[in-house]
């Protein structure tokens, strides 16, 4: 419906400066590694890929904490960067996948989504809300504030100032949160976000959450839509190897039920598989969290329609 082609542009983002623990960076290799690429072409797609190798050449000599946030300009010229490419890719009518790297990288993926298609809702899976604002963070890790600077609620960050508000509330809803700081529970009651926390899967299941999450920011079905999807929504007996894993989360089957349903749509213009650290947990972990990766992104490519 709004793609121009059967092309996927893979985006890999080996970027860790969203958060304090290294490894995230390496997970495009992996990914790439373990076949996604060719797994994408035997569904039909063509596939071009950009790895983003040399994302350290935008590190700055200086890059001191600022308003509570750490490495801020380093985080700002990657996302900055990257954000242009997934403009690009998005713009000639592209599936855009893109490969984490740290969730900071959402500040890239959804402005060039909604660069490219103003009126696209966005799906946030994740154990996390992501949208503390410079002032409510305790950790000071960007990856845990890509949405407040998106939604324009964060406070001005001398930073972040090419990052425009161009994510309406109501166009975001989340699923599988479980671990929200008390910031952003304020945050999310105050501006009435759609938000499907653990407890609303294990209330309604997956087949109604989705449904309802489409309601909300899709209800004629008739927009883009961008699925950005952070392994940790899934539980750490499934995607162990990610770098703050939450206990009660999605099973194998939800994760992929969500991205399932939102490729029978029609609508899903792109997705981010984010916060894969293939240097965390051993190699049995690891591998079951690239598979499972490599897995969704595949799911949301049509791999399991009929
Ligand atoms: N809410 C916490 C913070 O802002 C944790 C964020 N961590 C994530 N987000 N992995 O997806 O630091
Ligand atoms: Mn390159
Ligand atoms: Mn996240
Ligand atoms: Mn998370």
């Amino acid at each position: 419906k709004f793609l121009k082609s059967s092309a996927v542009s893979v985006i890999g983002v080996p970027f860790s400066g969203g958060q304090p623990r290294g490894g995230v960076d390496e997970g495009p290799v992996r990914l790439v590694e373990f076949g996604i690429l060719n797994q994408i072409e035997e569904l039909g797609w063509s596939v071009e890929y950009e790895g983003n190798e040399n994302l350290d050449s935008l590190r700055p000599k200086e890059d001191p904490d600022t308003l509570n946030l750490k490495q801020p300009k380093y985080v700002s010229a990657v996302t900055e960067h990257v954000s242009k490419q997934i403009y690009n890719a998005a713009k000639e009518g592209k599936f855009v996948l893109t490969l984490g790297g740290d969730h900071s990288v959402g500040l890239a993926t959804v402005t060039g989504v909604l660069r490219a298609y103003p009126n696209a809702c966005l799906i946030w899976v994740d154990a996390h809300a992501d949208i503390n604002t410079p002032a409510s963070t305790d950790s000071g890790n960007i990856h845990g504030c890509p949405l407040s600077f998106l939604t324009g609620i964060a406070d001005h960050h001398p930073d972040f100032e090419w990052v425009q508000p161009l994510l309406k509330t109501d166009r975001l809803t989340y699923i599988g949160l479980r671990d929200i700081d008390e910031g952003e529970k304020k945050i999310i009651r105050d501006l009435n976000i759609k938000a499907f926390s653990m407890h609303h899967v294990d209330k309604y299941g997956i087949g109604k959450v989705v449904d309802m999450a489409l309601d909300h920011v899709n209800p004629n079905r008739d927009l883009p839509i961008h699925l950005s999807f952070d392994v940790d929504a899934l539980d750490p007996s499934v995607a162990p190897s990610t770098g703050t894993p939450v206990r009660g989360g999605l099973t194998f089957r939800e994760g992929h039920y969500i991205c399932e349903a939102i490729a029978e749509t029609g609508l899903l213009v792109a997705t981010d598989i984010m916060e894969v650290n293939p240097t965390l947990e051993d190699s049995n972990a690891v591998y079951q969290t690239v598979q499972v990766g490599c897995s969704l992104a595949r799911c949301c490519l049509g791999e399991a329609l009929l």
